[in-house]
């Protein structure tokens, strides 16, 4: 019998799109895009209609058991085992490390290979009681931008309401790629908006072809950028004096550096000329303008620097708390006012929180007085990590016990001693609040997971039996928990009923950001200058400041979201691979004819932590002095050494510990 049900798509995607399963008796026919969501309105992103009919549901491809390792680490030799005996030996083991070491020995990374709230949130439970090292997840992604807009908005994770957009003149998105990592904003969202189109990025992707404006600007000049719009802003008597007054703080102290950042000068640190500066800055200041500060923005050697100088735009001018305004970055819960602490637990740490960033996890790895055991879920880090030699070097260790969770014989899981087969969304329960439409979806099961294979909660619930953790929030079921954390919100409806319909949108009227003029920070302003961020060692206000162009010979590598690729998902299915082709980079034509490049040529890239050869690109999507290299790749596919990360030196931002990756620099010779 056919029959269709409504789930939601949980992957680390701006759009969260609602879903159609077609079932035929109990298997899966297809998998869609819901007509009936506001979102993918009938379509999947071209990535996800392939993958989901695709490598997530054939069998074979899929860890359907629990496998022991049979060869040496990274060999991907293994031996299936019962979950019984897995657990038991994975328990055992733990229990050795907290005696011998201290549970502080065991580190566990994870990020958001799935966003969906229990798979997501539910195992930290375990680790909490546990008191292992949390690698922390946001400093492989977008830590600097948190840390920076915290300090002057007292939040990073309350945005614009998208649905704003209807009564905005002017909307720019600085350093974020929609036509790749938000493909249904892109076609939908930006198309529909009556507002101008400002893209500000090194690079003219499919957003940026069809802005009103695409300002090219050279990788790590932004700050210099909004520094110029500053000056002009305030030169012009185009400041809001009114708002300034009533919600900011701090405004005399940068005004005096903004004084010196005249366009001239600001035309000469971003490659951007005179007019454009100013013209842009009369057109942002105007409004109603909405500002989206984009997650590559902030990947930067100085991305907090960065953030904070374009998040000052906004305040100065006056775009917030009115419709047609406002800045965002991410939304988190927000005003859906679901409460994911209720299922992360953090009451259930016994031990003071240890964290390491992703920055140091080769490091860390590498060192037996800082970890003998590691566990990988919801992450690949064998492709994701930087400085990816020194990493997989450190994974080879003998005397590091390690656990990969995961959906596929990832290149992490070659590494583990014992691989674990986790579900996928299509079977089991949960709940997703996309990161920037302000909807509630669910994800319902539509299937059993192949062969052995279990949900992630499920998965901790064992290892916590298995590990002797008595404690009731270890056991909890997973419908007990989604009723939970509905009944605590005021959405007014259980999970079986959003489950029917999918998605729910809880607004009627688009939200209005900082519509009380209140700010969460010290002040209850917003902090242009903190003296917050100087207790912690930052300076008080943004500066005016530059990255040094790469020396000579030297190219800045950009390896942004690929339109093919989800993160380190989806290089294993067939059709993906085979729109992928092969590993390229590309160069602009000055830089391709420098180096004696033609377009197909294998290219080899290097710097001090690593080298890679790629296929060749030319083309002036990319400014000169700027390489383009997709992140995502699985190097065992493709039979390179590495993929990108091989050439990331994990230097930290700025602030938060956090990725600098898009500060990448290389050289690239031909093989
Ligand atoms: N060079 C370069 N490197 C980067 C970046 C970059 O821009 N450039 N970006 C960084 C960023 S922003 C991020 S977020 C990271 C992401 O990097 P990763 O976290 O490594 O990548 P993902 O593909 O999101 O997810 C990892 C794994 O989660 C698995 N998974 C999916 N669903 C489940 C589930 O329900 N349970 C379990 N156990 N596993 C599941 C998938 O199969 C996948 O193997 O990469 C970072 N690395
Ligand atoms: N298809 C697809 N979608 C994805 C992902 C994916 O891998 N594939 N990953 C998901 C994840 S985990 C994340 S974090 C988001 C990330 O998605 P985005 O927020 O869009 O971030 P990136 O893809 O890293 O980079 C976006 C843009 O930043 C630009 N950029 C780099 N350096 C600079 C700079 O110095 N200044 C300026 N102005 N721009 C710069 C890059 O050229 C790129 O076009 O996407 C999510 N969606
Ligand atoms: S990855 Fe993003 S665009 Fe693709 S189906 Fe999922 S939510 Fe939609
Ligand atoms: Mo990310």
């Amino acid at each position: 019998m056919k029959r269709q049900l409504r789930t939601t798509c949980p992957r680390d995607c701006y759009d969260g799109c609602g879903v159609v399963v077609e079932l035929d008796g109990d298997r899966i026919a297809r998998v869609l895009g819901d007509p009936a969501h506001p979102v993918s309105r009938g379509k999947l992103c071209a990535k996800c209609a392939m993958a989901y009919n695709g490598v997530w549901r054939d069998p074979e491809a899929r860890l359907h058991r629990p496998l022991r390792r049979s060869g040496a680490k990274g060999a991907g030799c293994f031996t299936p085992v019962s979950w019984d005996e897995a657990l038991a030996e994975i328990a055992e083991r733990l229990r050795d490390s907290v005696e011998r070491y201290g549970a502080e020995s065991i580190l566990h990374a994870h990020y958001t290979g799935t966003c969906s709230v229990l798979a997501g949130d539910f195992p930290m439970r375990f680790f909490h009681r546990l008191g292992a090292t949390e690698v922390e997840p946001d400093t492989i992604c977008n830590n600097a931008g948190h840390v920076a807009l915290e300090l002057m908005y007292g939040t990073s994770s309350d945005g614009f309401d998208p649905k704003t957009i209807r009564d905005a003149r002017c909307l720019v998105i600085w350093g974020a790629n929609p036509s790749a990592s938000a493909p249904h904003v892109h076609e939908h969202w930006l198309d529909e908006a009556s507002a101008s189109l400002v893209v500000i990025d090194p690079i003219r992707h499919a957003t940026a072809a069809k802005a009103d404006l695409h300002v090219q600007l050279f990788p790590g000049s932004d700050a210099a950028l909004a520094f110029g719009l500053m000056h002009v802003i305030e030169r012009d008597g185009l400041l809001d004096e009114a708002y300034l007054e009533a919600h900011c703080v701090g405004w005399e102290e940068l005004a005096r550096i903004v004084k010196q950042t005249t366009p001239r000068w600001a035309a000469e640190a971003t490659g951007i000329d005179v007019a454009t500066i100013e013209a842009l800055a009369r057109r942002y200041a105007e409004g109603p303008s909405m500002l989206w500060l984009g997650q590559g923005l902030q990947r930067q050697p100085r991305g907090g620097n960065v953030m904070r100088a374009c998040g000052a735009l906004p305040a100065i001018t006056g775009n917030l708390g009115k419709p047609g305004t406002g800045i965002c970055y991410l939304n988190g819960s927000g005003p859906r006012d679901i409460d994911t602490d209720i299922v992360s637990a953090p009451h259930l740490r016994r031990a003071p929180e240890h964290s390491v960033s992703h920055m140091d996890l080769a490091d860390v790895l590498a060192d037996p007085a800082r970890s003998r055991a590691f566990f990988c879920w919801n992450m690949n880090v064998a492709a994701s990590a930087p400085r990816q030699g020194a990493l997989r070097r450190a994974l080879a260790r003998e005397d590091l016990f390690s656990v990969v969770i995961d959906l596929f014989q990832t290149e992490s899981a070659d590494y583990a001693d014992f691989v674990l087969p986790a579900a996928s969304f299509l079977e089991f329960d949960d709940l997703v609040l996309p990161y920037f439409h302000l909807l509630v979806s669910a994800q319902v099961k539509a299937v059993d997971p192949p062969g052995e294979a279990l949900p992630n909660p499920e998965i901790f619930r064992r290892l916590s039996r298995a590990m002797g953790f008595e404690e009731p929030e270890l056991h909890a079921s997973d419908r007990e928990i989604l009723d939970t954390l509905l009944a605590r919100s005021e959405l007014g409806i259980d999970f079986e009923s959003l489950a029917r319909r999918g998605t729910i949108d809880p607004f009627r009227e688009p939200v209005i950001q900082f519509a009380d003029g209140k700010f969460p920070t010290a002040s209850g302003r917003i902090e242009l200058a903190s003296a917050r961020a100087e207790a912690q060692g930052y300076p008080r206000v943004p500066e005016a400041l530059v990255d040094a162009r790469p020396g000579a010979g030297e190219l800045r590598l950009l390896s942004p979201a690929s339109v093919w690729l989800m993160n380190d998902s989806y290089a294993n299915d067939p059709s993906v691979r085979r729109r992928l082709g092969e590993p390229r980079v590309t160069l602009h034509p000055d830089d391709a004819h420098a180096r004696g490049l033609a377009p197909g040529d294998s290219a080899r890239l290097f710097n001090a932590t690593g080298e890679l050869t790629l296929r060749v690109a030319v083309s002036d999507e990319v400014l000169p002095g700027v390489a383009l290299a997709h992140k995502g790749r699985w190097s065992k596919l493709d039979g390179t050494s590495g993929n990108v990360n091989a050439l990331n030196p994990g230097t930290r931002s700025d602030m938060g510990n956090s990725s600098s990756v898009h500060g990448t620099r290389v050289r690239i010779e031909p093989v």
